[in-house]
C-alpha cells in the first residue's frame, strides 16, 4: 500500500510539472515593421525629426514576456524604405551574424529565442551605422518578468521610461560619435514628456495613490551618456540591477544607468499625505534638456494610470 501511494504521488508530481510547464511557458509572437517617418520630439508637436522606427513610434512598443517564454519574432522591412534595418534584443542569446543580421528593404527576417534571463532589456536596430539607427529612434524595451517573486513585491503601478539623446542632425554620424550637437533628452520620445512644471504643453504625469509601490522599468537608450537616475523628494525603495530580483539594492538616492542598461526602480511614497516626486537624470545637462518626469502621489490618482497598458507613447 505504502509503495502504491508513493507511486501515485510520483505520477501526480510529474503530471503537475508538465501542466505547470504548459501553463507558464508560452510562445509570444511579435511582429514589427521598420517605418521611416517624421515624428515630433516635443509635446506641442511642432519640432519634428526624420525618424526611423519600429512600427512608427519612438520608442518602439514594449514587449513583455515571462521568464522561460519563447519569443517568435518577425521584422518586416518594406520595399518603400531606403535603408536596411535589423533587430537586436538584449534578452536573446543567439548569433549576432544570423538572427541580428541586417534586413534589406523588401525583405523580412524571422527568428525565435527563449527568454531565459529575467530583467529589463533594451532592444534596438543593429544595422550600420548602428549609432545612427538608434539616434533616429529604433529602440525599445523587452521586459522579462521573473518566475521567482519572493524578493519582488507586487507593484501597485508600473511605468516604462526610456531616455534617449536627441540630435537634430542625425545625418552627421561623426557628431553622434563625438557626442556633439545633442539638443534634447527625450523621455519616451519627447522632451519633458511628463513634466508640466517645466513644459506647459505637457499633459501627462505619472500617478499613484499615497503609499503605493510604483515600479519603473527604465532603459538608457542614450548614444553616449550614462543616466544618474534620482527621484527628487524621494528615495528608491529598491533598485533591481538589470531588472533581475536577484540583484537588489535598498534605499538608493541615485543609481547610474549605463548606456544600453535597463533597471527596475521601486518607489513608495509617504502614506499619510499627497506628494510629488520629480524623477530626473541628475546630470543637469540632461535634466534641463528634457529628462524630468513628474510622479504625482495623490488620493484621486486615476485608477487606470500605470495599470494594464504601461505608460509609453
Ligand atoms: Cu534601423
Amino acid at each position: 500500500m505504502h509503495t502504491f501511494k508513493k507511486a501515485i504521488l510520483a505520477i501526480m508530481a510529474v503530471a503537475a510539472l508538465f501542466s505547470a510547464q504548459q501553463v507558464f511557458a508560452k510562445t509570444v509572437k511579435v511582429t514589427m515593421t521598420a517605418k521611416e517617418v517624421d515624428l515630433p520630439v516635443n509635446n506641442k508637436g511642432d519640432e519634428m525629426m526624420a525618424a526611423w522606427t519600429f512600427d512608427g513610434s519612438m520608442p518602439g512598443k514594449p514587449v513583455r514576456v515571462n521568464e522561460g517564454d519563447t519569443v517568435d519574432f518577425t521584422l518586416i522591412n518594406p520595399a518603400t524604405n531606403k535603408n536596411s534595418h535589423a533587430m537586436d534584443f538584449h534578452a536573446a542569446q543567439v548569433d549576432v551574424l544570423n538572427e541580428f543580421a541586417p534586413v534589406k528593404p523588401g525583405d523580412s527576417k524571422h527568428f525565435i529565442f527563449k527568454a531565459n534571463s529575467p530583467g529589463v532589456f533594451m532592444y534596438h536596430c543593429g544595422a550600420g551605422p548602428m549609432v545612427q539607427h538608434i539616434a533616429k529612434g529604433m529602440y525599445g524595451v523587452i521586459i522579462v518578468d521573473p518566475k521567482d517573486k519572493k524578493n519582488y513585491p507586487k507593484a501597485d503601478r508600473e511605468y516604462v521610461l526610456i531616455q534617449s539623446q536627441y540630435f537634430p542632425d542625425t545625418e552627421n554620424v561623426n557628431a553622434l560619435l563625438e557626442n556633439t550637437g545633442w539638443k534634447g533628452s527625450l523621455i519616451n520620445g519627447k522632451k519633458f514628456h511628463y513634466d508640466p512644471v517645466h513644459e506647459p504643453n505637457a499633459t501627462q504625469v505619472l500617478q499613484s495613490k499615497p503609499g503605493e509601490r510604483v515600479r519603473i522599468f527604465f532603459v538608457n537608450a542614450n548614444i553616449n551618456n550614462p543616466v544618474a537616475l534620482h527621484p527628487i523628494a524621494g528615495i528608491w525603495d529598491r533598485v533591481y540591477i538589470g531588472g533581475n530580483p536577484k540583484n537588489v539594492l535598498y534605499g538608493i538616492q541615485t543609481y547610474n544607468v549605463a548606456v544600453a542598461e535597463g533597471d527596475t526602480f521601486d518607489i513608495v511614497s509617504p502614506k499619510d499625505r499627497p506628494t510629488n516626486v520629480a524623477i530626473v537624470d541628475h546630470a543637469m545637462g540632461a535634466a534641463l534638456r528634457g529628462a524630468i518626469t513628474v510622479l504625482m502621489n495623490k488620493p484621486d490618482a486615476d485608477p487606470k494610470a500605470g495599470r494594464g497598458e504601461l505608460v509609453i507613447q
